[in-house]
């Protein structure tokens, strides 16, 4: 971008915004231009940050006067560089954006801004007996707009799918400077035309700036139960997986490996939770609003001696405190040095036999790497985490996902593609497919201002 255009644009942004919402202050701006692993670093001049629809709409209006590049940002969790300004674009942090619209307990359902964090909604709507739909790790700093920008999934996709099931309308400024106010009023049925905030969802910022979310609710159960259970191996858990899903109530099935637990006790000092430990975990999570315990304990009674189990947990505290061993693997490997993301979909058929393949195809190609492989079990998405290759390797992410396409899986369940990638969508959609989101991008963003090289080359 020209000098001179850019230095347009932000005093039009002073103008439009306010010039304490134009910040140029690198300490300020630093960590708006890096990702969440550190393994991404972007150079943008400025992050803006707009507090109303209006105030995004001028910036996307001056933004295509001036052809500058916007990358939307929300909590900046992604894991695959979707926010991050790597070809100096400008950052509009969202966060201001945070109402919380009255919870509407008839329809269970509410309306709140984008930059509201998950765990702000949680509580909001917790006072009401109802809660969000998709729980997700990083709930304290995840954006609502994030979260429906990435499609995010998360720990109860087994119950509640994921976030595009959760959304009956987003409000949104397309690439041009119009607002949409897509179902407002959060109706159920309407079929008139193209699901537009269904596009949205998971458009990773590319279409359009969203500014508040019609997000359905689902009640809180009165009970929750947990346990760890211990396998022989994966192909084991894969085979108990049906018996699990049938349990009534399950609303986690995720998976942890050996290893990943070990990295992970010594991270929180803590013992192991079952010894001798087993190749494989599975957390199962149970609520209900009648006896979820008993349905853990029928559960194991049909596994029979296929399965050890740790003591199950119902109360807050030792519900945390076993989540904890699922939960803290993204922290622990961080802990570990900077760890390249793999977040992929198997076939069930095939996810024993790629968790085993996985860290010899990676040592093949970073030797004395460390691999860590975990996920959601119930829908077949696995991370892999590996840490010791440089930031600009990217052969072991790479060795995966050819796996992962060799198998008939998705280089991207619930992250998304952002710039990490991008270079894997002709393959993984095909040409047409391609063509066709091309054209969706050129129509709604007709300049490629919106996160430009985000999902699309
Ligand atoms: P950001 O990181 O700020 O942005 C993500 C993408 O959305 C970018 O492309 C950005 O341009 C776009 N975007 C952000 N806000 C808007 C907006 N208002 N309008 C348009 N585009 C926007 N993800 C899962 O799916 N499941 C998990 O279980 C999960 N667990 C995680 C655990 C940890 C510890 C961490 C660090 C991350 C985890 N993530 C998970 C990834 C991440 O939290 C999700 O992708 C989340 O949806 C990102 O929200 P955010 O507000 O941080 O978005
Ligand atoms: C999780 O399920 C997140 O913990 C993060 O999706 C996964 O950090 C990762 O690789
Ligand atoms: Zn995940």
């Amino acid at each position: 971008v020209p000098p001179v255009a850019l230095d347009a644009f932000l005093d039009g942004a002073r103008a439009a915004l306010g010039a304490a919402r134009v910040i140029t202050d690198p300490d300020v701006v630093g960590p708006h231009a890096t990702d969440w692993t550190g393994r991404w670093q972007g150079r943008p001049p400025a992050v803006l940050r707009p507090g109303s629809v209006a105030d995004v709409a001028a910036v996307v209006v001056l933004a295509r006067r001036h052809r500058i590049g916007l990358v939307p940002q929300g909590g900046n969790t992604g894991l695959v560089a979707g926010a991050t300004p790597l070809g100096g674009e400008v950052v509009v942090d969202l966060r201001r954006l945070d109402a919380l619209g009255p919870v509407d307990v008839a329809a269970a359902q509410v309306t709140v801004g984008a930059g509201a964090t998950l765990a702000a909604v949680q509580i909001h709507v917790g006072s009401a007996g109802l809660a969000v739909g998709v729980d997700l790790g990083a709930r304290d700093s995840a954006t609502i707009g994030g979260m429906v920008a990435t499609n995010a999934g998360g720990l109860h996709v087994v119950r509640h799918w994921t976030m595009r099931a959760q959304v009956l309308g987003v409000a949104a400024v397309l690439g041009r400077g119009d607002v949409v106010d897509l179902n407002p009023t959060g109706l159920v049925k309407d079929n008139t035309g193209y699901d537009l905030a269904g596009l949205l969802c998971g458009s990773e910022g590319t279409l359009g700036i969203i500014t508040s979310v019609r997000l359905r609710l689902v009640p809180v159960p009165a009970e929750r139960a947990a346990v760890l259970l211990g396998f022989a191996s994966v192909a084991d858990a894969v085979d108990a997986l049906p018996r699990l899903r049938s349990v009534p109530g399950a609303q986690a099935i995720e998976l942890v490996l050996a290893d990943g637990v070990r990295l992970v006790a010594a991270h929180i000092d803590r013992r192991l939770p079952l010894d001798p430990l087993p190749d494989a975990l599975v957390l199962l999570e149970v609520a209900g609003d009648r006896d979820p315990l008993g349905a853990v304990q029928a559960a194991l009674d049909q596994l029979g001696s296929s399965v050890v189990a740790t003591a199950a947990a119902t109360e807050p505290a030792a519900l945390a405190a076993l989540w904890r061993w699922r939960e803290a693997h993204p922290d622990a490997a961080a802990a570990r040095g900077l760890v390249h993301k793999a977040d992929v979909t198997v076939p069930l058929g095939g996810l024993a036999a790629f968790v085993a393949e996985v860290p010899a195809a990676v040592e093949a190609v970073a030797p004395g790497a460390t691999t860590l492989v975990y996920g959601h079990l119930g829908d077949g998405n696995l991370h892999v985490n590996v840490i010791g290759p440089a930031a600009d390797d990217s052969r072991a992410v790479d060795v995966v996902l050819e796996l992962v396409l060799a198998q008939g899986g998705s280089v991207s369940a619930e992250h998304g593609v952002g710039r990490a990638k991008v270079a894997w969508m002709a393959r993984q959609r095909g040409p047409a497919a391609v063509a066709a989101m091309r054209a969706v991008k050129g129509a709604l963003d007709p300049d490629g201002i919106l996160n430009p090289g985000a999902v699309l080359a």
